[in-house]
């Protein structure tokens, strides 16, 4: 019994993963991720009229990736070291006499535990904000994690905007404040374009445009991009023709409402260059929406800078564009090779002053606490679930198994229990090494209680899964979208954006096994990413291996218990309690399950789990 109905949740798995790849075609990775080869960027960057370094979705990585595990150390530069890089670059712009801009599309929010350390009374990224904005930005644009909290998003509007003054761009996003007369108003959270002079004289307008974005908390307002290109103040903003339009905004490149933005430009400026800089899908992307325009997405999390040089002519000319683009891994020795500098003569002070005031701010921040030693890499995509590398395994059949029996009457009882839960509980992989308080905040940011429905017979338990998975995580069920929560709503955002991430990966893997590139090259090179975009060329400036990517299902399990008398406890995440409610009432007709039936398992947080975990199993 148990043996058989192991081999149903593993089938139910694969099953649900119906674009799952040749497991023959994945590289052994286990030597990879432990070489010590340092990896040179390929060649020197295409220097144009108009250069611009961009960065966007760094969701408060400004340490870098500090594991030992590749592809990390790929990106482990500083934001004291991307700001020693800006400053070389500027001084390399200068003396070829061109001009360099510097543009973020944003996602300053939510990611690791320098955004989201803060101490109680706190606002979140406010004090990593101090040290982002030392990076002399030329255009910025809000990106959705500013606004699922208002304290955030008045932040931003209050602080970070007053920092950067019109650089600080939120074409279609407002706040509600008090105004002079203690009356509410809506106003822009930054300004809504911005319309400026370079260094060597080019006349640019700048906007700063985010996707129908409809998460946002209460007093924050997104406008759809197609009822924004419909104002007079766009019509205004757009009808002077400069040297060029800078569209920076968190927007994904591909599939998304850039072309809205960009036919109402063409429409009265049919030739003038249009440069995109996009994000939110934390993809590195390029595309040409017509030959005299390029839109690129920079990553995610300060593992890539994006650069994009352009070569100007003059008004009215139709020849294609002639620009590069490139995707640089976030390291001190990409930062060295193309600033030609070495370790003596790279750092600056500013640099080095920042870095120490991120990792002041770790200390306060008690980031550096460490819960346990992690025996080995678990990964989400990179290891086959299931297995013993893969995050989802160890998360399901022992940290989360481990902390509820510890802190349980019905297991104190022996009551034996099953336990279900969504595969997007775990945002990041977790590495051998140390873990941290920091890196509990990283890999587990998601805040549910886990509840259970007692005595459910076996044989229905075993079928909640497959039926799960069978449906998939995306199921609305009739009359539910009206209703469904805000967390449901914001659940569903970003669990697009993961999905978009691992398709890439998995796009990449297969196409690199594909292609006669992995017949040749492949002692030399090391793990990271290996873009495949729609521009000319090759985009990566350093040639890799891409990283393995296994699908995985949407729901995941753990081992099957001995049921007694047929029965066992139902356990699973508050989150899908309406969905797993209604597949037990579809499985079986003996009751009518209702969300009465469902209580608190144990009186532990599902954000606590790893960190309890890494406490109880790893020291
Ligand atoms: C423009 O094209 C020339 C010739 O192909 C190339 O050498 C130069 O680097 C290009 N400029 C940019 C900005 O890529
Ligand atoms: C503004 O309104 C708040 C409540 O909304 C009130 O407490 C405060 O006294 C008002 N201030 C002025 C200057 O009217
Ligand atoms: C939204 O803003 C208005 C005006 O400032 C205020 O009266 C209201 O309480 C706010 N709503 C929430 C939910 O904070
Ligand atoms: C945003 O604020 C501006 C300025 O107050 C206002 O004119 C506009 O109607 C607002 N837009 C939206 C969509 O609320
Ligand atoms: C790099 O720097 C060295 C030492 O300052 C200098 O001799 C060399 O010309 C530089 N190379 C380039 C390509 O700028
Ligand atoms: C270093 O940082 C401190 C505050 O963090 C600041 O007061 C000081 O001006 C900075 N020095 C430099 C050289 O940037
Ligand atoms: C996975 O881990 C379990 C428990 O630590 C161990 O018994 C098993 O041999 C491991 N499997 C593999 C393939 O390493
Ligand atoms: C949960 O378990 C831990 C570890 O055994 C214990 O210290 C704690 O008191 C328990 N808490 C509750 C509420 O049972
Ligand atoms: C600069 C740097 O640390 N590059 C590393 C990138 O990752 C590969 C392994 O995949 C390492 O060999 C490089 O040293
Ligand atoms: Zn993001
Ligand atoms: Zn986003």
């Amino acid at each position: 019994m148990r043996f058989s109905a192991r081999l149903v949740l593993r089938v139910a798995g694969a099953f649900a993963t119906a674009r799952a790849l040749e497991t023959a075609t994945q590289w052994p990775v286990s030597d990879l991720k432990h070489s010590s080869k340092l990896s040179q960027p390929s060649r020197p960057l295409e220097w144009g009229d108009i250069n611009i370094i961009s960065t966007t979705d760094t969701h408060g990585w400004l340490l870098g990736h500090d594991h030992s595990s590749f592809p990390e150390p790929n990106y482990s530069g500083t934001w004291g070291d991307y700001s020693a890089f800006v400053t070389h670059m500027k001084e390399l712009a200068v003396e070829k006499d061109v001009d360099l801009l510097l543009v973020d599309s944003g996602d300053l929010h939510d990611g690791t535990g320098l955004v989201d350390g803060f101490p109680a009374g706190g606002v979140d990224a406010q004090d990593a904000n101090e040290f982002f904005k030392q990076i002399p930005y030329d255009v910025l644009a809000i990106g959705n994690h500013e606004l699922y909290v208002y304290a955030n998003t008045y932040d931003m509007h209050m602080n970070f905007g007053q920092h950067y003054k019109d650089r600080y761009l939120s074409s279609n996003v407002n706040i509600t404040v008090l105004g002079a007369n203690n009356q509410s108003v809506s106003v822009p959270v930054g300004s809504r374009f911005r319309k400026f002079t370079t260094r060597k004289g080019r006349s640019v307008t700048a906007l700063g445009v985010i996707f129908n974005f409809g998460t946002n908390d209460v007093n924050t307002t997104v406008q759809r991009v197609e009822d924004m290109v419909k104002d007079q103040w766009f019509a205004d903003a757009i009808v002077e023709e400069p040297d060029l339009f800078l569209l920076v905004g968190h927007m994904p490149v591909s599939r998304d409402r850039w072309p809205l933005v960009f036919n109402a430009i063409r429409a009265v400026h049919p030739t003038t260059p249009i440069l995109i800089f996009g994000g939110h899908l934390h993809v590195r992307d390029c595309l040409q929406l017509d030959q005299r325009s390029v839109s690129l997405a920079s990553g995610r999390y300060m593992e890539t800078l994006g650069w994009l040089s352009v070569d100007l002519d003059s008004q009215g000319n139709t020849q294609p564009l002639n620009f590069s683009r490139r995707y640089l891994d976030a390291n001190v020795v990409t930062y060295q090779y193309h600033t030609n500098r070495t370790d003596l003569t790279f750092g600056t002070d500013q640099g080095r002053n920042i870095t120490a005031g991120l990792r002041g701010l770790e200390e306060r921040f008690r980031l550096t606490e460490q819960y346990g030693v992690a025996p080995r890499d678990y990964s989400m995509t990179g290891a086959p679930y299931p297995s013993n590398d893969s995050i989802l395994t160890l998360t399901v059949e022992e940290a989360v198994p481990t902390i509820l029996a510890l802190n349980s009457s019905r297991a104190a009882e022996g009551i034996p229990s099953l336990l279900i839960i969504s595969s997007g509980s775990q945002r990041f992989d977790i590495f051998k090494g140390p873990f941290t308080r920091n890196d509990e905040l990283t890999v587990s940011p998601f805040v549910n209680q886990y509840i259970f429905i007692p005595d459910v017979p076996f044989e229905v338990a075993v079928k909640v899964l497959p039926a799960l998975n069978g449906k998939g995580a995306e199921r609305l069920w009739p009359g539910e979208q009206e209703g469904e929560s805000r967390e449901m709503r914001a659940w569903r955002v970003e669990r697009e954006v993961e999905r978009e991430y691992a398709h890439w990966l998995e796009d990449m893997h297969r196409q690199y096994y594909e292609s006669e590139r992995s017949a040749t090259v492949q002692g030399e090179l090391t793990l990271g990413y290996v873009t495949a975009d729609a521009c000319p060329g090759v985009g990566d400036d350093v040639a890799h291996l891409p990283l393995p990517a296994y699908p995985i299902p949407d729901f995941i399990a753990s081992r099957m218990p001995e049921p007694v008398d047929g029965k066992v406890d139902l356990i699973f995440v508050d989150f899908i309690e309406g969905q797993l409610i209604r597949t037990l009432n579809e499985l079986q007709t003996e009751r009518m399950y209702t969300r009465a039936d469902a209580s608190v398992y144990a009186p532990v947080w599902s954000n606590q789990v790893l960190g309890r975990y890494a406490r109880v199993a790893w020291n």
